[in-house]
C-alpha cells in the first residue's frame, strides 16, 4: 500500500532521512497522528530557510494530522550545537522572551488553529524549566550512554574545536521534549531540517528506553534547500530573507522570489507552495517553452508573499514592481518609493534651492553641466517620476517627498535617491 501524503512529500523532494519509512507509511495509513517541529528563539524572526519543516507540518495538517509547534523557550537558553562550528554566546532571558513572541506570531500565519485537527503551540520551558538537576540526571541522563552521544555529528564534529558541557547536553533536552510530547499528546513524529537528525534520534532513544517494546515513534528530516549555481539559498543582495516585514519588506520579499533562476523555480514551487502537482507541472512546461514570460517566478512570488504577508501587502509589492518596471512612479506613495528604492545608490544634499542643471551635476546624476543641459532638453531627466525638460527649472521644497528625499532618474533605468540633510 502507498500513502498519498508521503508520495507527495517525496515528489516535492521534502524527505531526506527517515528512521523507519515502512513503519511510518503504515502508521499514516492507519491513523491521524500528532507530529511536531521545534524552533529555538535565537532570533526575533525566522528567515525563509527556517520555514521548510513548518510548511511540511502544514502539509500533514492538510491531510488531517495535527501539528504541534514547539518554541524552545528552554532550549533557546542552552543553544543547539547542530550544524555549528563554534560555541554560541548565551542570550539574555529578556531577549529570548522577545524572540519567542516574534516567532510565535510568524508560526501562527502558517497554520489553522481552529480546525478539529487545529495546530497546538507549546513552549518547552513549561516542562524543562521546572525540572531539577537531579531529576534531569537521574530520570534522563541515566538513559543515554556517553558513547552514543559522542557518535552524533553535532558533537563529534566539535570535539576538537571545542564544545561546552552545556551544548553537549542540548541533544538530551530535545530528546526529553519528544518524550514529553509523546506522553502528553501522543505525538509520534518529529520533523526537522537535516541538521536535526541527531536530536530527533536522541528523542527516539529516550522514548524507547522509557516505554514498552512495541511503542513506536518516528523521525523525518528535510534536505537543505540548494541553488543550481551552488551559491547559498535564501540570500538577497541585502542579506538573509526574513519573514519580519520590518527586516525584509514585502516588496523585497516578493522581488527575492521573482528573481529565482529558471533552473530552481520548479524545485522551489514544490518545496514552498501549496499548489498541487498538476499546477506545478503545468508551470514547468511554461519554464521550458516560454521562459521569458517568467510565469512560474510570478506565481511563486505571489504565493509566498500572500502566505507570509497577506493579500494587501502582495498587492502593494506588485504595484511597486510594476511602477519600477514601467518607470511610472507617479502612482506610488512616498512610503512605497522609499521601499522600492532602498537599494539604489543615494547621495546626501542640502535643502538649498538650485537650478536643475546645477542640481543634477551635484547629485552626480549627469557627469558635467554640458551633459546635464543636454539630458534635460532631451527629456532624459525626471524627478519623482515627472519629466523635467526646462533648463530654467528650480529644484526646491515642492520636489521633496516628506521634505526628506527625492528620486531622480536619468535615461531608462538609472535611478538615484537624494536624501536631504
Ligand atoms: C528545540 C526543541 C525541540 C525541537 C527542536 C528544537 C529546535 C532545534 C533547532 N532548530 C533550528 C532553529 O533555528 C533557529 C531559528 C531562528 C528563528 O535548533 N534544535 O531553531 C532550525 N529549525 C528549522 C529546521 C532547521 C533547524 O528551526 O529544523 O533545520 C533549519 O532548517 O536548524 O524539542
Amino acid at each position: 500500500m502507498t500513502n498519498a501524503l508521503l508520495e507527495d512529500l517525496s515528489w516535492r523532494g521534502l524527505i531526506y532521512q527517515q528512521t523507519d519509512a515502512e513503519g511510518l507509511k503504515d502508521l499514516l495509513n492507519n491513523e491521524k497522528i500528532s507530529l511536531y517541529c521545534g524552533v529555538d528563539p535565537t532570533a526575533d524572526s525566522m528567515h525563509i530557510g527556517h520555514i521548510v519543516p513548518l510548511l511540511t507540518l502544514r502539509r500533514f495538517q492538510l491531510h488531517g494530522h495535527r501539528p504541534i509547534l514547539l518554541v524552545g523557550g528552554a532550549t533557546g537558553m542552552v543553544g543547539d550545537p547542530s550544524g555549528r562550528s563554534e560555541e554560541r554566546v548565551l542570550q539574555t532571558t529578556e531577549q529570548i522572551d522577545k524572540n519567542v513572541k516574534g516567532i510565535k506570531t510568524q508560526m501562527e500565519r502558517i497554520f489553522d488553529f481552529k480546525a478539529e485537527n487545529g495546530a497546538q503551540m507549546v513552549n518547552n520551558n513549561d516542562w524543562i524549566g521546572p525540572m531539577s538537576v537531579i531529576e534531569f540526571l537521574r530520570d534522563f541522563g541515566k538513559l543515554i550512554n556517553i558513547n552514543y552521544m559522542l557518535g552524533k555529528d553535532s558533537i563529534a564534529s566539535r570535539l576538537d574545536s571545542g564544545l561546552s558541557f552545556t551544548e553537549f547536553a542540548y541533544t538530551l533536552i530535545q530528546g526529553i521534549d519528544f518524550n514529553h510530547l509523546f506522553n502528553t499528546y501522543n505525538c509520534k513524529v518529529q520533523v526537522g531540517g537535516s541538521d536535526q537528525w541527531g536530536n530527533i534520534t536522541t528523542g527516539l532513544e529516550v522514548i524507547r528506553k522509557t516505554h514498552e517494546e512495541e511503542t513506536k515513534a518516528f523521525g523525518i528530516t528535510i534536505p537543505l534547500v540548494t541553488k543550481a549555481d551552488g551559491t547559498k539559498f535564501g540570500k538577497s543582495a541585502a542579506g538573509a530573507v526574513w519573514l519580519d516585514a520590518k527586516k525584509t519588506s514585502p516588496y523585497e520579499f516578493y522581488q527575492f522570489w521573482i528573481n529565482t533562476a529558471d533552473a530552481d523555480v520548479i524545485k522551489y514551487m514544490k518545496i514552498f507552495t501549496f499548489l498541487d502537482r498538476s499546477e506545478i507541472e503545468a508551470l514547468a512546461v511554461t519554464v521550458e517553452n516560454e521562459p521569458h514570460l517568467r510565469k512560474a517566478q510570478t506565481t511563486l512570488a505571489e504565493e509566498m508573499t500572500r502566505l507570509i504577508h497577506g493579500e494587501e501587502a502582495l498587492e502593494q509589492a506588485v504595484r511597486i514592481s510594476r511602477a519600477l518596471f514601467s518607470g511610472n512612479l507617479k502612482e506610488l506613495t512616498a512610503d512605497e518609493m522609499k521601499d522600492a528604492f532602498k537599494d539604489v545608490p543615494s547621495v546626501e544634499m542640502s535643502k538649498e534651492e538650485k537650478g536643475i542643471v546645477e542640481f543634477i551635476v551635484e547629485a552626480s546624476v549627469s557627469p558635467s553641466k554640458r551633459q546635464a543641459r543636454e539630458d534635460v532638453t532631451n527629456g532624459a531627466i525626471s524627478i519623482n517620476g515627472e519629466k523635467v525638460t526646462d533648463v530654467a527649472y528650480v529644484v526646491g521644497k515642492a520636489d521633496r517627498l516628506e521634505d526628506e528625499f527625492m528620486i531622480v532618474r536619468r535615461g531608462k533605468k538609472n535611478y538615484k535617491m537624494i536624501k536631504f540633510v
